[in-house]
């Protein structure tokens, strides 16, 4: 409670950081990474139109003070959160992330959204569909019925509701990424 997310880089191991440094600099020697590296870099390639929106999102997400690119401390800020993030700062993260215009709440359109752009990603088969999950989820967590969902109500939310956090965290699973780094590191 109470951390600030600067922190998050401090807690990364120095040995880390300079992996990451190197991996960083080896796949982007301009020190800046658009989104079209950023999708390479990751591997992430051929993906569906909803899919592919939802990437470009993140992106947008990591890219912290807006400039179009992904610089070094902003991939260290946003590695240190996915692979050592506190629940609470992850959900704050995915928070911006399904926020898509910004305006510091979610609606059922950007939650139906996200929702449909994850399946699209991970595959499998699905009892309900995105638009039946999306409603169930949304009324249930938009306690004040609004129809938006602040960041109280979507944190508090999904901490109540097994399921939905874990689509949401499928949805910043980027474990595959991780293990891909992880492999590099072992093969160097
Ligand atoms: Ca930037
Ligand atoms: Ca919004
Ligand atoms: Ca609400």
């Amino acid at each position: 409670m109470g951390n600030n997310s600067s922190s998050t880089v401090d807690d990364l191991q120095a040995v880390e950081i300079h992996h990451w440094y190197k991996k960083f600099m080896t796949e982007c020697p301009s020190g800046q990474l658009t989104e079209h590296e950023f999708k390479q870099f990751f591997g992430l390639r051929g993906l569906d139109p909803q899919a592919n929106e939802y990437i470009e999102q993140m992106f947008r997400t990591f890219d912290m003070n807006k400039d179009g690119y992904i610089d070094f401390m902003e991939y260290v800020a946003a590695l240190s959160l996915v692979l050592r993030g506190k629940m609470e700062q992850k959900l704050r993260w995915y928070f911006k992330l399904y926020d898509v215009d910004g305006n510091g709440c979610i609606d059922r359109h950007e939650l139906l959204n996200i929702i449909k752009a994850i399946r699209a990603i991970n595959g499998g088969d699905h009892e309900t569909s995105a638009e039946e999950f999306t409603n169930r989820v949304f009324n249930k967590i938009d306690v004040n019925g609004d129809g938006e969902l602040s960041l109280d109500e979507f944190v508090e939310g999904a901490r109540k509701d097994d399921e939905f956090m874990e689509v949401m965290m499928k949805s910043l699973d980027l474990s595959h990424i991780v293990a891909m780094i992880n492999n590099r590191r072992h093969s160097v």
